[in-house]
C-alpha cells in the first residue's frame, strides 16, 4: 500500500481526514508526526504547515478540504459531494463553516483540558521515542499549544460562544433537511466535516477523545447539553452507525 496519512492522534482535522479515507474504502497507513517537528515534512512535501497531510502515490495533499476534493476526483466511487450543483454548493459552504467551527472547538476544548493528565497522555503516548521524556517536555508543549492556538480563558469563552452559535446553524440545516443528513439523503462531506470537528466535545467510544469526558465539569456539562439536542444525537448516531473506521487513530 502506497498511501500514508501523516497526523497528530489528538487532532480532529486528522479525524476528518481518516473518515474521508474510510468513507472511500481506501487502505492507508497512519503515521504520527510530533507537533512542531511535523513541519519539516509537511512544508517540504505538501507546502503546508499543518497536518493532516496525505501522501497518495506521487501526490501530496496538505489540507483536509483539498483532500476531500482530491479523493472525490481520483476515487469516483462513493462520492463525498453530491452531483446536483445546488446541493454541492451547500455542502461546500457547510464544510467551510465546519472547518471554521473546528478552530473554536479546539480552542475551547484546550482552554478546558490542556492542563489535564489525559491530554498530556494523548499528546505523548503514541510517540514511542518521545514518551520517555513526557514529564520534562509536557510544560513546553502545553505552552506552545497555548500560544499557537491562542488558548486562554478570555479567548476560550469567545470560542465557546462561536462554536455554539455555529452548532445552532448546523442544527437548523439538519432539521430542515429531515434530521438524518445535512445535505441530500446520504452521508457526505458536510456531515463528515461537522461530525468530526465537533466530535471532541462528546464521549464517543474508540475516538481519541473518549478518555476526556470526565475531565472537567464544564466539559461534562456541555456533553450533557449537546446529548439532549438534535445535533448531539445526530453526531452520536453517525458515529454509531456510519463511522466505519479502517485506520487506527493511534497511528504508529
Ligand atoms: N485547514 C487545515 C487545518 C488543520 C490544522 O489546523 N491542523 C493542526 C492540528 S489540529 C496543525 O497541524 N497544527 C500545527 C501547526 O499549525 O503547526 C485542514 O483542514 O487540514
Amino acid at each position: 500500500m502506497n498511501r500514508t496519512l501523516y497526523q497528530f492522534p489528538l487532532s480532529h482535522y486528522c479525524e476528518k481526514a481518516r473518515w474521508l479515507l474510510d468513507f472511500k474504502d481506501l487502505d492507508y497507513k497512519v503515521t504520527n508526526l510530533f507537533p512542531g517537528a511535523h513541519r519539516v515534512l509537511t512544508v517540504w512535501k505538501a507546502n503546508s504547515t499543518t497536518v493532516p497531510t496525505l501522501n497518495d502515490g506521487q501526490e501530496w495533499i496538505g489540507d483536509s478540504t483539498e483532500m476531500a476534493f482530491y479523493l472525490d476526483a481520483k476515487y469516483v466511487l462513493r462520492p463525498l459531494l453530491p452531483s446536483d450543483p445546488e446541493q454541492r454548493r451547500q455542502a461546500i459552504i457547510l464544510e467551510e463553516k465546519a472547518d471554521k467551527a473546528g478552530i473554536h472547538v479546539r480552542r475551547w476544548a484546550y482552554s478546558q483540558l490542556l492542563a489535564t493528565p489525559q491530554v498530556t497522555d494523548l499528546l505523548f503516548d503514541d510517540y514511542p521515542l518521545i514518551k520517555p521524556f513526557k514529564k520534562p517536555l509536557a510544560p513546553f508543549i502545553r505552552r506552545g499549544i497555548a500560544q499557537m492556538y491562542q488558548v486562554n480563558p478570555e479567548k476560550g469563552a469567545q470560542s465557546f460562544a462561536k462554536m455554539m452559535m455555529m452548532a445552532e446553524e448546523f442544527e437548523t440545516v439538519l432539521l430542515k433537511n429531515g434530521g438524518r443528513y445535512l445535505v441530500g439523503h446520504h452521508l457526505g462531506l458536510a456531515d463528515i466535516a461537522v461530525a468530526s470537528l465537533y466530535a471532541p466535545l462528546m464521549t464517543i467510544p474508540e475516538t481519541p477523545w473518549a478518555s476526556l469526558h470526565a475531565s472537567t465539569e464544564a466539559v461534562q456539562q456541555l456533553q450533557h447539553e449537546l446529548s439532549a439536542r438534535p445535533l448531539g444525537q445526530w453526531l452520536l448516531r453517525l458515529y454509531r452507525e456510519e463511522r466505519h473506521a479502517r485506520g487506527n487513530w493511534r497511528g504508529q
